[in-house]
């Protein structure tokens, strides 16, 4: 988070808000998350563009994210994931820009948001939808950010790994809360973190499960329990043709 601070602090003298403003993407009206999601001719999955992790280290640098991101979208994902935060991911916001520029379904900016400019960078850089980490964030930060994220007709994806995140973090501004399989302090992951906390999310969200899904039958268990999204990035990204192994 204080990393995040002080790139955000750079990228605020780079690019003024007016800047920002003032970029294509600025004004079109965001895809609906829910629509696209809810569209039984879609898959569910959220599919993520990702070259590399923390606890992975490099998963694929050799392709790139518009061949990537259309070959998903052509297999039918729901949505697209797209990681912008450099030092962890080896993610840019240019490859947000770039996936924007060839996709038409929604598109989640995947990073750690902690001040309203990188909601409006998202905007600006063509999002549809933002992340909230609960486990970085109090509850009064989530509110001001989804607040505002709404106000700029974003929609607001919170990601939650325990119940006491959800407790505290559930608010109305919010579109769909996901609930993260992989532990972001020790990076351990546990499918049953989705099936523990799946009853408990209240049904006027969407439902999402995040990390650590890597085949079929693990999405239909996760569905028939009630979830509408599962977010899948290193399985893809981690064989020569990302999209077409999520066709397979
Ligand atoms: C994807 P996986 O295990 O399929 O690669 O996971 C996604 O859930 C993961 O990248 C993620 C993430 C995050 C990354 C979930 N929450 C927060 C960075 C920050």
């Amino acid at each position: 988070v204080l990393r995040k601070r002080e790139e955000v602090a750079l990228a605020k003298e780079l690019v003024s808000i007016k800047m920002l403003e003032s970029a294509i993407h600025f004004n079109r009206t965001p895809y609906s998350f829910e629509e696209f999601l809810l569209d039984e001719k879609r898959s569910g999955i959220i599919a993520e563009f990702k070259r590399r992790s923390p606890s992975k280290g490099i998963i694929n640098d050799k392709v790139t994210v518009e061949e990537v991101t259309t070959a998903y979208a052509a297999a039918g994902a729901s949505a697209l994931s797209v990681l912008t935060d450099v030092d962890f991911f080896g993610g840019h916001t240019n490859d947000l820009l770039a996936a924007r520029a060839v996709n038409n379904i929604p598109i989640l900016r995947k990073d750690f948001m902690i001040d309203e400019y990188q909601i409006l960078e998202a905007k600006a850089l063509g999002a549809d939808i933002i992340l909230l980490i609960a486990a970085i964030l109090t509850p009064d930060e989530i509110e001001d950010l989804a607040v505002f994220a709404k106000s700029l007709g974003l929609n607001v994806l919170l990601e939650v790994h325990n119940l006491d995140e959800l407790q505290r973090s559930v608010i109305p501004e919010l579109d769909a809360i996901g609930v993260n399989n992989r532990n972001l302090a020790d990076f351990s992951v546990n499918i049953q973190t989705s099936f523990d906390l799946v009853e408990e999310i209240p049904d006027d969200f969407l439902k999402i499960s995040e990390s650590a899904i890597s085949d079929p039958i693990t999405i239909n268990e996760l569905r028939a329990a009630g979830f509408d999204g599962f977010l899948i990035g290193e399985n893809f990204m981690k064989t020569q043709n990302p999209g077409a192994s999520m066709a397979d």
